[in-house]
């Protein structure tokens, strides 16, 4: 039998060329990546679609971005074309037979992530991730997925309507995010995205103004990645048991980033906000990666999920 790439992931069924995921909301609807020089879409295993609502939205006022130390703002406010017109317009265009695309399901009221699961589920589309965790709307998003109750309750109207894999994307702002996976996890999610960007905020001291249009944004980058950490380390507590795989994120910069997202219990890694300054930061990833199976000895990468070793206090 031919040699099983060590770099080549199974995820809920899905055959990714690669653990790395293209995070929503940082390559559109993946009409413009691909027309970076030099990209493939084999360094990559999955991309995520930016969030998609039920009607077309416009989006927040600017600034919707600000950089920060180490990390990235941004409050965009869910601006796309609505589901209509993603599924009718632009799925055709995208090459399903290369790459898996993953639809990211907004909304304001479970109704409407019923409806934009039920039209993304009559479509090419390969999975679905739950948005309960967008942190720049004022209905829906971190509202319902710092909930538990509601969070469940989201999962569970999707999951009647879809047989398509479903990975909830779980909010970083919350008490207790065992819990709410948990939860998840009863309601019928098949996997988590780990996590969102966390609420902050920019000040401009000359002006005394909010720099960003919707006074608080969200934060990425290096600057949260210890936080993601530990959340994934969380989940996966959790998830194990059920087998239910988790797509670790949060400042992933390097092979190093993704490999310790890795060992703390992600089955594959998001990288986004690198993205913004280096489209091409997947090759180098994978590169790495593969250097480090062979430093260690290890045939592949699922050797290396979950086994961080804890210390004992
Ligand atoms: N921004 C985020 O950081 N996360 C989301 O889920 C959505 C947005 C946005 O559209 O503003």
């Amino acid at each position: 039998a031919p040699k099983r790439d060590p770099l080549a992931v199974e995820f809920c069924g899905l055959q990714f060329a690669t653990p790395l995921v293209l995070l929503s909301g940082c390559v559109g609807f993946g009409e413009e990546y691909t027309r970076v020089e030099g990209f493939s879409n084999r360094d990559a295993g999955a991309v995520c679609l930016k969030g998609t609502t039920g009607e077309p939205r416009l989006g927040n006022q600017p600034h919707r971005v600000f950089e920060t130390p180490q990390g990235m703002l941004n409050a965009i406010g869910l601006q796309n074309p609505g589901v209509d017109r993603v599924v009718d317009e632009i799925l055709p265009t995208l090459d399903f037979d290369e790459t898996r695309f993953i639809a990211n399901v907004s909304g304001s009221t479970i109704e409407e992530y019923i409806r934009v699961t039920e039209r993304f589920n009559d479509s090419p589309i390969d999975a679905i991730e739950i948005n309960i965790s967008c942190p720049n709307v004022k209905e829906g998003g971190v509202a319902f997925g710092n909930d538990p109750d509601m969070s469940a309750r989201v999962v569970e109207a999707c999951r009647k309507v879809t047989g398509k894999p479903l990975i909830t994307k779980l909010s970083p702002n919350q008490t207790d995010i065992a819990e709410n996976a948990r939860r998840c996890i009863e309601a019928g999610t098949d996997a988590f995205s780990v996590i969102n960007t966390l609420m902050g905020m920019a000040v401009d001291a000359e002006s005394r103004e909010a720099v960003i249009g919707n006074n608080q944004g969200g934060l990425s980058g290096p600057a949260i990645k210890p936080i993601a950490l530990l959340k994934v380390h969380q989940v996966y507590q959790v998830a194990r048991p059920h087998a239910v795989p988790i797509i670790g994120q949060g400042g992933v910069a390097s092979a190093a980033d993704a490999l310790e997202f890795i060992i703390a219990g992600a089955s594959a890694v998001g990288v986004g906000t690198a993205l913004f300054y280096d489209p091409l930061i997947c090759k180098s990833i994978n590169n790495g990666i593969r250097g480090y199976l062979q430093r260690h000895g290890l045939e592949h990468v699922e050797q290396l999920v979950g086994t961080l070793q804890l210390n004992v206090p």
